[in-house]
């Protein structure tokens, strides 16, 4: 696929860029995404068993869904897409990453500047007293609980749930903030995070999509590939690359 020409352009004067991102972009690292033509949560509706009453009611069941997560996030390696955002840190004066995802794998990547606004996997905490727990937990009595006594969740964020403020705020700054606005591999659904394109649209950035399917922000992008993150991405930032005397 062409790279347009203006996009390498705008890339070359660009100071900050932001890669706002979802599910679809641990697609190729075969992390499974929720929605979308392939996403294998389809008939597992996420709001269903995502979210504070499921967990109460059955807390086994959602932890079975985490667990089974889990281990194929820890499984995985970050794909094309995950290191090229983390290998251009050297070209731009800021490259700041606000993602949905709570896999973990842009830091694997070695992505520096990280918005977290749905949680990571690898943290716990007790429903009762706060208290985190980032080992691995015991789950050979059942759901694991706190010293406290009160049951032990995934720190992540839930449908109903408010997003972690310090992590929110900054990815609205670095929006509000940016020259250019990827949006990556998500269906743009979900808010208050999706309210961020929004964001970055109305102060002016430049928006580009990349996803294998139009979405709901498509209509505002300015730049749409309609492609696998992990081949555009490394096909955008080679051309910014061999045009800017780089590589
Ligand atoms: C590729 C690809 C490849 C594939 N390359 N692309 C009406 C209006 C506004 C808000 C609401 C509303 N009704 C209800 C709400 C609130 C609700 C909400 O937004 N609901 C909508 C569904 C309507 N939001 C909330 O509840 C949020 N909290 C909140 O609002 O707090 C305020 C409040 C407090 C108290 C009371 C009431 C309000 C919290 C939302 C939390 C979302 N949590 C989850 C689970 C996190 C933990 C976990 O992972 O288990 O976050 S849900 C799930 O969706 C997860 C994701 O981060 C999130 C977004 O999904 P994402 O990343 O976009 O993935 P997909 O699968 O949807 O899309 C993948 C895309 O990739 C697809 O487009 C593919 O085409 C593409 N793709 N392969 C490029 N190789
Ligand atoms: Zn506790």
């Amino acid at each position: 696929m062409e790279i347009d020409k203006s996009l390498i352009a705008e890339l070359k004067k660009a100071k900050s860029i932001v890669f706002f991102t979802g599910a679809g972009i641990s697609a190729e690292s075969s992390i499974p995404t929720f929605r979308g033509k392939d996403g294998i949560w389809n008939k597992l509706k996420p709001e269903e068993l995502a979210n504070f009453d499921a967990f109460m009611k059955n807390p086994e069941m959602v932890w079975e869904w985490y667990n089974h997560r889990k281990k194929i996030i820890q499984e995985s390696q970050p794909n094309r897409a995950h290191t090229t955002i983390a290998e251009i840190q050297n070209y731009f004066d800021e490259i700041i990453v606000v993602t949905q995802n709570i896999d973990n794998l842009h830091r694997r990547a070695g992505s520096k500047k990280i918005f977290e606004l749905h949680g990571n996997i690898e943290r716990n905490y007790c429903i009762n007293c706060k208290e985190f727990y980032i080992e691995n937990l015991d789950f050979s009595a059942g759901v694991p609980k706190c010293k406290c006594g009160g049951l032990i969740r995934p720190d992540v964020v839930w449908f109903g749930e408010y997003l972690p403020m310090d992590q929110f705020n900054g990815g609205e700054k670095a929006a509000a903030n940016c020259d250019i606005f990827f949006a990556v591999g998500t269906s743009a659904v979900v808010y208050p995070a999706a309210g961020l394109i929004n964001v970055a649209h109305t102060a002016g950035a430049t928006i580009v999509e990349v996803n294998i399917e139009e979405t709901a922000l498509s209509h505002i992008a300015n730049y749409t590939y309609t492609r696998k993150a992990g081949e555009i991405l490394p096909q955008i930032f080679n051309d910014y690359s061999g045009s800017a005397g780089l590589n």
